[in-house]
């Protein structure tokens, strides 16, 4: 490792300024082909049941869609209502918190209920920024087009015309509440370029930017006095004698208590699926992003988008050990990091698409057998010191404390040396289908944020996943507040698990995992003997 640093530190000043070529078309698709996890078949299998039957899915997702639902063996009683209100939202993150906002703005009666605690979510811990077209030279014209290109044309139109369109009014929105963007001295928003942009439309605060928004949606909750539940996992949708949604089934996390949640419209807002650990890679991802929203809305009769596709963001920590697969972010490399090989190349543009960046990664170390051997495998460098170099000194405290810090409990200077980096399971590109108001397949079941499937396409842009959750996730609740007057729900019923476990057998499926996960299995027994799951 020693030896290699050497050799960035001896190209770097020749690297300065110079960049590697843009691929082509045709070398992307190949590139793509050859070494992105989402293009491995055997790690890949065809739903035998449900709504999507037939299509393509991660091997890990498919067990858990086909899963067996945990009610199937607890005696339940729908009736027995413990919650009883016009909106419940299902999920604690930054599109469960703007929708509960938003429908309790509307006059809404809302109950939020949340895995672990509020605010625990992939929100959290985004770190780069949140794309808005709000500069002179930008339009959300442009932006649709940057973020069509990135994903792959195959965006839901409807769905990212709305996402550019309130891009502007969401960080509107968020900066009058309270969250504080990196600004000039005079007040304007600073903003700056990530993957696959052409304009600089990322608006960040430092480099923990998804903690800031979250610190202020969490404290909006409350401080609206919204009445919010933590430690509480949903594990089945509750339908009515119409198919509508109207409620959940919720275990408490810590005693395995059963409690019933009835509402005239539910928000799922579950987040997304990187502790599922898809082909064994480590994640960004919170604990509690293990894909529950999918199970559950699938097992109602939802269809799902592009479910077959996930996001690696190329620059997950390859070492140290102890933060295996922690972010870091892409707004290391917009202010100038470049990508380096074990010999001090640069190998890859750094405007590439996150996609495209993680198949150049994984290539470079396992093809071209150009990366640096750590403990857990390979990495290549993120020559973070050219960030002095370009900017001044002071810039990486200043711009990405967060980084210096998250290193600096390792007694690493990410001022002074490179690190090591290798492509980590980031976002769910996919999810459940929605239409253009938020809908899913189910009547008065809306979803918000990760869970969403189709805004991205088959590759989500930097950015533009703190901008959906807020876009998205006041849609909701909007959309819950302007309807739950007219809804009157019918009987509650579980039928429709029923159903699906006679699929199930029908299919001559007999796994019998408990489906959702709620956690992932290696929380388990470690101090934490008390969780229910
Ligand atoms: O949108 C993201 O995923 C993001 C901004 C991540 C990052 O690199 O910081």
């Amino acid at each position: 490792m020693l030896d290699s640093i050497k050799n960035v530190e001896a190209t770097r000043k020749s690297r300065m300024g110079v960049l590697p070529a843009r691929l082509s078309a045709d070398d992307k698709t190949n590139l793509l082909a050859k070494f992105h996890p989402d293009y491995r078949k055997d790690m890949f299998t065809d739903l035998k049941i449900g709504p999507n039957k037939g299509e393509k899915v991660p091997l890990e997702l498919a067990e858990l869609l086909q899963g067996r639902s945990r009610v199937l063996d607890m005696d339940i009683n729908v009736d027995n209502a413990t919650y009883d209100v016009d909106v419940l939202v299902i999920g604690g993150g930054g599109s469960g918190t703007s929708a509960a906002v938003e429908a309790n703005e509307a006059g809404a009666n809302v109950l939020l209920v949340t895995k672990l605690r509020l605010g625990d979510a992939n929100t959290m811990m985004a770190e780069g920024g949140i794309q808005a077209a709000d500069k002179p030279n930008d339009s959300p014209a442009i932006h649709y087009v940057d973020a069509l290109g990135g994903g792959h044309f195959a965006n839901v139109p409807e769905l990212l015309r709305k996402l550019v369109s309130d891009g502007p009014g969401a960080v509107k929105w968020l900066n009058e509440l309270g969250v504080m963007f990196d600004k000039d001295a005079d007040g304007t928003m600073i903003t700056i370029h990530g993957g696959g942009t052409s304009r600089k439309r990322m608006h960040a605060a430092k480099d923990y930017s998804g903690a800031e928004i979250m610190r202020t949606l969490r404290d909006e909750v409350y401080n609206r006095g919204i009445q919010v539940v933590d430690f509480t996992s949903a594990i089945e949708l509750l339908l009515d004698d119409q198919g509508r949604a109207c409620g959940a089934v919720l275990m408490n996390m810590e005693t395995g208590d059963i409690l019933i949640a009835r509402a005239k419209i539910v928000v799922l807002a579950t987040g997304g699926a990187g502790r599922m650990h898809y082909q064994g890679f480590p994640t960004s991802n919170h604990y509690g992003a293990t894909a529950d929203g999918l199970i559950l809305a699938y097992r109602a009769g939802a269809r799902l988008l592009y479910q077959d596709t996930l996001q690696y963001h190329p620059t997950g920590v390859a070492f140290p050990n102890q933060i295996f697969g922690a972010l870091v972010t892409e707004k290391v490399r917009s202010l100038g990091a470049q990508l380096v090989n074990k010999d001090g190349i640069a190998f890859i543009h750094p405007l590439e698409t996150r996609d495209v960046t993680s198949a150049g990664i994984i290539r470079e170390c396992n093809e071209r057998m150009n990366g640096v051997r750590t403990p857990e495998g390979y990495g290549v460098w993120l020559d973070t010191p050219q960030i002095e170099e370009i900017h001044g000194v002071g810039t990486i405290e200043k711009r990405i404390p967060a980084m210096m810090r998250m290193y600096g409990k390792y007694d690493m200077d990410i001022r002074t040396k490179p690190i090591l980096v290798y492509p980590t399971l980031h976002y769910q590109n996919g999810g459940i289908r929605v239409h253009p108001d938020g809908q899913s397949d189910i009547e008065n079941l809306y979803i918000a944020g990760e869970a969403v499937g189709g805004i991205h396409g088959r590759n989500r842009l930097m950015g533009n996943s703190l901008l959906d959750i807020i876009v998205f996730g006041r849609n909701a609740g909007q959309q819950a507040g302007g309807k739950y007057k007219s809804v009157t729900p019918g009987k509650a019923n579980l039928d429709h698990v029923k159903k699906f476990e006679t699929e199930r057998n029908g299919a001559g499926i007999t796994t019998a995992t408990p489906s959702p996960m709620l956690l992932p299995t290696y929380t388990h027994g470690r101090g934490d003997e008390d969780v229910a799951v």
